[in-house]
């Protein structure tokens, strides 16, 4: 029997590797997709352009995630087995500057969602991808599952409210509903404002004489930084098992953006130190600095594994900023 598959914010990072997942396991997949002003959506353009692929297997339904009626339309016609919930404003820095919209979508829209799904006949199985921000500066390291929720950005409290609306809808209305608390996690997919891209986009861009200096915000921020497709990967895993449940995925490694920035330069043959600029724009009103997840839940229970090394997503990211500058500008 086919699995069928609704993914909210397939057009980001995650969501188009969750789909390529999915579809690759034999799943049909519908993606949920606002509409803006450009059609381009270059992380699924190779799905578009496989005949095979879209249309058959892979189908895409416009609903920004504020309009509840048209998600419902959507769920009710679909009949998913499974739903992924991705979508959201997902810059934690600008979360200061957007609270509002930050929490309306993150937050009070993952509640719209599970009372739609609680009025299904038969609700789908229910992830969220919840983040790591929900524990703020947690008084222990690493963090895990039992760590107590206590956000410091705005983002971080709306994702921490949509995480606890989808215990409460598991525990009082017995939906099979659970959470990836997931680390940050990288890719040559990641958004060009997230510090990684920033810094390899500006690594090939510098080698190639695109640009001189880059300037960023505190580079002795430490992050546990894991690979986008291994956390799809664990986001699968937590729908397949018999049992709902919340699971913390991470690399369980940390190091500061300052390594970051070593290894990417490097990469290229420059010395980080003659190009960057610290720019307070880029600093937040408050930011977590040293953040460690323990996986160890994930691994025994989902039999979860990380790939991808921290050395192989810093290359694997220059080298494809590299190739991509080197296409267009020849
Ligand atoms: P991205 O920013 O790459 O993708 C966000 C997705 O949400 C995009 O598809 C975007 O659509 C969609 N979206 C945003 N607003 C709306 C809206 N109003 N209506 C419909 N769709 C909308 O994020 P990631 O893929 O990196 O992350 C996926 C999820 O996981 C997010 O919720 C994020 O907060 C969470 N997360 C991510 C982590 C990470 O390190 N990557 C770690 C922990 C949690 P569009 O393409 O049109 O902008
Ligand atoms: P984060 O990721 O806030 O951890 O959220 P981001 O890459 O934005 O920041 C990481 C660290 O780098 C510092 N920094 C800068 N950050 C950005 N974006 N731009 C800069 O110029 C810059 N200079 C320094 C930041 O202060 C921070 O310490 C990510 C997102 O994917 C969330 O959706 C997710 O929930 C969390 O990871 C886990």
């Amino acid at each position: 029997m086919t699995n069928t598959a609704i993914i909210t914010g397939i057009t980001g990072q995650d969501g188009s590797y969750l789909a390529e997942l999915l579809l690759d396991k034999g799943y049909k997949v519908h993606g949920i997709v606002r509409r803006s002003s450009s059609i381009e959506r270059s992380r699924l353009s190779h799905l578009y352009a496989d005949k095979s692929i879209y249309e058959q297997r892979l189908f895409l339904h416009y609903a920004d995630l504020e309009d509840t009626t048209t998600i419902r339309r959507i769920i009710t016609k679909v009949e998913p087995d499974e739903f992924y919930h991705l979508a959201g404003q997902s810059h934690v820095g600008l979360s200061f500057e957007i609270p509002e919209s930050t929490c309306e979508l993150t937050a009070m829209c993952t509640l719209r969602i599970l009372e739609i799904l609680r009025d299904q006949p038969n609700p789908p199985k229910f992830l969220h991808a919840s983040s790591r921000e929900i524990f703020g500066t947690p008084q222990h390291s690493p963090q895990d599952e039992n760590t107590p929720i206590h956000p410091e950005s705005p983002y971080g409290c709306a994702k921490a409210f949509a995480t606890q609306m989808v215990q409460i809808y598991r525990d009082t209305h017995g939906l099979f509903c659970c959470n990836t608390i997931a680390y940050n996690h990288e890719s040559p997919r990641r958004g060009e404002n997230f510090v990684t891209r920033k810094i390899t986009m500006a690594a090939a861009r510098i080698k190639l004489g695109l640009q001189n200096e880059l300037r960023l915000g505190d580079i002795e921020a430490k992050r546990d930084w894991g690979d986008a497709r291994d956390f799809v990967k664990a986001m699968w895993l937590t729908l397949q098992q018999d049992q709902p449940g919340d699971y913390v995925v991470a690399s369980g490694e940390s190091h500061s953006v300052k390594e970051f920035l070593d290894l990417a330069f490097r990469r290229v043959g420059l010395d980080w130190k003659e190009h960057v600029i610290h720019d307070d724009r880029y600093e937040r009103p408050h930011d977590v600095t040293h953040l460690l997840g323990d996986a160890g839940k994930a691994r025994e229970v989902l039999g979860w594994q990380p790939e991808h090394s921290f050395e192989d997503i810093v290359k694997a990211m220059v080298d494809s900023d590299m190739r991509n500058l080197q296409e267009k500008h020849g």
